[in-house]
């Protein structure tokens, strides 16, 4: 039979369930990525669970979000996870290795195989042609103990691509263009997979930011075929032996297709604070703009780097604003280096800062208050730049650096001259950074190093027939994972410890929610369209939990938040009518009978003396997972 890469590859992964569209799959995973700000909480889960070495075919462990270590907390959980990964088998990339995306796509990806990793953006990996999915810590967890991941089979949709990009447009651009016909929600349990005459003109770096960011569209991935052009990449990584051609077959049948003519996709940008809130930079015109940051995940290869430091090149950038670049790995940087590059970005004024997320997590390089800050990232939710009046716009690398120059938002046309980048036949390729694991005897004697800011795991209680409590919040769409559980500087170092995280929770949005569902012994979420989009951090289900929340109540969930609740005991409901949401206020007293969660559920609002009805998209399993009051116990259970 015909097929798509996504039916392909999952065909050779299901190991339970029907591939029929809507229907839950569970797929045998062969990789996984973790990176440190998610790392802790997932290998601490690994260790409950209590298997003695991954069961995966490799995974790798990357730190490079909490690289700031102003005390003890970062750099005691660097040294946890490389003791974890020593003692069970994992790849070690040590901090200041590189981006935890870029590394994998470079030293690791293989084309054909699934990988989960614990964070949102792993479909990065999707740019070589590998089936790849954000999941929470847990989930990961499950993975490296040979569990099966759940997801629900899949809509298809192709992208198609034609013609060839012109001149200073970009991957960023083809996704931003994407973004502005798909936005943010809506696109759970799709696929977007790309194919057409237009996808050989693309690099795998290329690719790679269009799968990246696919992942704010909010669907399962994002993936391209492994051709020609994918098997040069490899080469030119001198992994050749990875390369497993994978193309989709010419009468493939997508469920649905979007056509993009990619010689009509212009320089593109996202408004604050959404990432699908897209607009031509023509149309935007030349606001002032204060600061520029390149790098992040989505932009931050030598690809990017290279035209950046092309345009910067015997130039300075704007006596009124301020440039940060955060280079994704250290391959990226060496080559900039060798080639000369690194002192044309120097010379230039821009500040150039360690190979990690950085300023894309709010770890550093805050915009001053009220200003304007173009960036090459994937998010531009209100404060998650660590500033929250600053507006931050989303571009692409040759946007930036143009502005950089000018001061203003500039449609990089404008500075005519050649754009296009090769990029070498042969990276330099330096793993010393990568610890491999250790022969599984030696494994065994490793012991783990915990500092005092790792506190041992909640644990929690099975759910009881009927959920009472107060509506604690009352929320509206397309609330983030970054409004429910921030990150930054501040936040992040206690990723590893749930009773100090947790006092944090809806701070921006409510900075006494802490206190009331303490007060309230927790209670009830209200939300609406698209609610936990964004990170996959398990965080915003697991200390909300921890505050006893024991259901949220919205209109429609984002895929990774949902399957992290039910991961973690609160039940996911939705209203039956989506104007039911106007029918409860913060604060009203509500009853919800689950019963056995096999069917829809009532609520009952003591203080309006009304009842609303609910549903959920809930498998069995995951009914059983919740009574049991999560995946944990669940496992034990069995
Ligand atoms: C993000 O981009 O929001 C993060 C930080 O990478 C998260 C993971 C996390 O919160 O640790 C993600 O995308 O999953
Ligand atoms: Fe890191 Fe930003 Fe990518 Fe998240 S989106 S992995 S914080 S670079």
């Amino acid at each position: 039979m015909a097929g798509t890469i996504t039916e392909k590859i999952l065909a050779k992964h299901i190991v339970e369930g029907e591939a029929k569209m809507g229907c839950e799959v569970a797929l045998k995973i062969d990789n996984t990525l973790t990176q440190d700000a998610t790392g802790t909480m997932a290998y601490l889960q690994f260790e409950a669970i209590g298997i003695d070495r991954v069961k995966t075919q490799f995974s790798v462990s990357f730190v490079d979000h909490n690289t700031l270590q102003t005390d003890f907390k970062n750099a005691d959980d660097h040294r946890f996870l490389e003791s974890v990964a020593k003692r069970y088998g994992i790849y070690f990339s040590k901090p200041g290795n590189g981006i935890c995306h870029q590394l994998f796509l470079e030293r690791f990806a293989i084309p054909g195989n699934t990988l989960i990793g614990s964070d949102s953006h792993t479909p990065t990996a999707g740019g070589i042609g590998c089936f790849a999915m954000g999941a929470g810590g847990l989930d990961v967890a499950c993975a490296m103990a040979g569990e099966p991941f759940r997801i629900k089979y899949p809509k298809i949709v192709g992208i198609k691509l034609t013609g060839k990009l012109n001149p200073w447009v970009s991957a960023k651009d083809v996704i931003l263009e994407v973004l502005s016909r798909v936005d943010v929600k809506g696109n759970v349990g799709k696929v977007f997979e790309y194919f057409g005459d237009g996808v050989k003109t693309l690099s795998v770096p290329d690719r790679a930011t269009i799968t990246n960011m696919g992942t704010e569209t909010g669907c399962t991935t994002s993936i391209f075929p492994s051709d020609e052009v994918t098997r040069q990449f490899l080469i030119a990584q001198g992994r050749e032996k990875d390369f497993v051609p994978l193309v989709a077959d010419d009468d493939a049948v997508y469920d649905e297709v979007i056509e993009i003519d990619l010689s009509s996709v212009e320089p593109m940008v996202a408004l604050p604070h959404s990432p699908g809130l897209v607009k031509k930079v023509r149309e935007v015109g030349p606001i002032k703009v204060d600061q520029v940051a390149i790098g992040s995940c989505t932009n931050s290869s030598l690809r990017d780097l290279k035209i950046v430091a092309r345009i910067l090149k015997g130039k300075t950038i704007s006596d009124t604003l301020h440039m940060f670049i955060s280079p994704g790995s250290r391959q990226v940087v060496e080559h900039l280096v060798n080639d000369g590059e690194y002192v044309d970005l120097v010379r230039a004024g821009a500040r150039i800062i360690e190979n990690a997320c950085g300023p894309c997590i709010g770890m550093g390089c805050a915009p001053a208050s009220g200003s304007v800050s173009v960036r090459t990232f994937n998010r531009n939710f209100e404060g998650r730049s660590g500033t929250k009046d600053a507006k931050v716009y989303l571009a692409s690398p040759e946007t930036a650096a143009a502005t950089a120059l000018t001061g203003y938002l500039t449609d990089p046309r404008d500075l005519g001259g050649d754009s296009t980048i090769e990029l070498p036949e042969r990276f330099i390729v330096n793993d010393n950074m990568i610890i491999k694991p250790l022969p599984e005897e030696e494994a065994k004697k490793v012991e783990i190093v915990r500092g005092p800011n790792i506190k041992p795991l909640p644990t929690f209680d099975p759910l009881s027939d009927t959920l009472k409590g107060k509506a604690l919040i009352k929320v509206g769409d397309n609330i983030t994972t970054d409004h429910i559980m921030p990150a930054g500087a501040r936040v992040l170092p206690f990723r590893s410890n749930i009773p100090e995280i947790s006092k944090f929770v809806f701070e921006a949005v409510d900075p006494d929610f802490y206190r009331k569902a303490r007060e309230s012994g927790g209670g009830f979420i209200i939300g609406g369209e698209n609610y936990g989009q964004g990170s996959s951090r398990e965080h915003a289900a697991l200390a909300p939990k921890y505050l006893g929340v024991k259901a949220v109540v919205v209109k429609s969930f984002a895929r990774i938040h949902l399957a992290n609740l039910i991961n973690f005991g609160i039940v996911p409901l939705t209203f039956r009518n989506p104007e039911d949401y106007d029918r409860i206020d913060e604060g009203d007293n509500l009853e919800i009978e689950i019963g056995d969660l096999k069917g829809a559920c009532v609520l009952k609002n003591a203080t309006k003396n009304i009842t609303i009805e609910l549903e959920h998209t809930l498998s069995e399993k995951d009914a059983e997972i919740l009574k049991c009051g999560g995946k944990l116990p669940w496992l034990k259970s069995r």
